[in-house]
């Protein structure tokens, strides 16, 4: 089998995707994502201009050595839009394989080692009545596990609350908007939202909160011990991770456990933070992280030192990545949990797929390959449109973490 031919889908079902297809000269062709929320066009011209060329010809079943051809062979390393780029053709040949060998992927990454990925939702509410009546909600859909976060008294459009009633979505359209923040707003309120949310839902539910890289590490360890009564699934991104020694702090002082790497792009950026035993969950997924090769290493070395997987599933991740992780998730021993927004109705109408929510777990499915399609004479209806993602800004005007 050789690779004939390579493109990209770039469109906006409600928000931006950029999808990779690769076809073979049998016929078969294999899906991988490829999106960069905010940075979209930068990925897709970094693979037509630069990747897509050097595929032609080449044998899919070469998954590894086609991804240390892409990897070692830029000579330049890492970085979240080479990595996207690799992710998208490692997740496409995985695909192809698959579907040659007419099974669903799972089947290629060990088989299953569970019957379904447990798989958590986003409640949020403008205020602490309204996000545990959203807790009670994804309770009464089937969730057993839920994400709470609320707007913070003082402090304008808070990370995770929806505005105008819509879903929660942070990537608008047009140039980045701008939000306010308090540190010490936050912190005092925090504990009050889990007292309530716990006292309303009860001991069984699994609870967890995204800092989303807000606090400074003394500030998260405050956070972390005050929320222990409340025992969380975890807490996620509690400071910016480029200094690994950062969640050092944070550990010593509390036992809420720790989940990080959303925005990670290579396993370099986890190793120390798992090594030194300093998270117990990784959030970096497969199309930030290079793809399925990558993470499968990623994730075994995380097995030895007992972290788990806890995967970024916000919907700037595609139904190709939603597929991929599930597959992953299903097969892995040492998988944690799997984030789940929903997508939209339109984006799933232009994502045909076979995955399937039931009673707080998701599954791929028994189709061969990732089980995910896309329409591309619907997703041309649709084409992309800039977005960016809010910036920032404490009270005083300094520019801070989003
Ligand atoms: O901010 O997906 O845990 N989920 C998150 C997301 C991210 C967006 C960034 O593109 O933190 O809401
Ligand atoms: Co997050």
């Amino acid at each position: 089998m050789k690779i004939k031919g390579a493109y990209l889908i770039v469109c906006s079902p409600d928000r931006n995707f950029v999808t990779l297809k690769i076809e073979t000269d049998e016929g078969i062709y294999g899906l991988g994502d490829a999106t960069l929320n905010g940075r979209e066009l930068a990925v897709a011209s970094y693979l037509t201009e630069h990747v897509i060329p050097c595929l032609i010809g080449r044998d899919p079943f070469q998954v590894e050595d086609i991804w240390q051809y892409l990897y070692r062979g830029a000579y330049w390393r890492r970085g979240p839009v080479t990595m996207s780029a690799i992710a998208a053709v490692d997740v496409a040949l995985w695909d192809i394989k698959a579907k040659a060998f007419n099974t669903p992927l799972y089947n290629l990454l060990g088989g299953k080692s569970r019957e379904g990925v447990l798989v958590y939702a986003h409640a949020n509410g403008t205020d602490i009545a309204e996000a545990v009546d959203s807790v009670q909600k994804h309770v009464d859909l089937g969730y057993l596990a839920v994400r709470a976060q609320s707007g913070v008294p003082g402090v304008a459009s808070s990370y995770g609350v929806p505005k105008g009633g819509k879903p929660y979505e942070p990537a608008e359209r047009g140039l980045p908007s701008e939000s306010l923040w308090s540190s010490e707003r936050y912190l005092n309120f925090v504990p009050k939202l889990f007292q309530a949310v716990r006292s309303a839902c009860g001991e069984d539910l699994h609870l967890l909160h995204d800092v989303h890289h807000r606090l400074t590490p003394i500030e998260a360890a405050r956070l972390g011990k005050e929320l222990e009564p409340f025992h969380l699934f975890w807490m996620e991104d509690p400071t910016p991770a480029e200094n690994s020694d950062a969640f050092r702090v944070i550990r010593e002082h509390t036992t809420t456990p720790i989940a990080t790497g959303e925005v990670f792009n290579s396993f370099w950026d986890a190793h120390d933070l798992i090594r030194n035993q300093w998270i117990d969950y990784l959030r970096m997924t497969i199309v930030h992280g290079g793809g399925i090769t990558a993470l499968k290493k990623a994730a075994d070395f995380a097995a030895i030192y007992q972290v788990r997987t806890g995967f970024h599933g916000a919907t700037d991740l595609s139904p190709v990545t939603m597929a991929a992780a599930l597959h992953f998730g299903l097969a892995i021993h040492n998988f944690g949990i799997q984030e789940h927004m929903p997508h939209t109705a339109l984006t799933d109408e232009v994502f045909p797929h076979q995955y399937t929510f039931n009673a707080g777990y998701l599954h791929p499915g028994e189709g061969p390959g990732l089980g995910v399609d896309i329409d591309e004479k619907l997703a041309a209806k649709y084409p992309y449109q800039r977005a960016y993602l809010p910036v920032a800004r404490k009270i005083d005007g300094t520019l801070t973490e989003w």
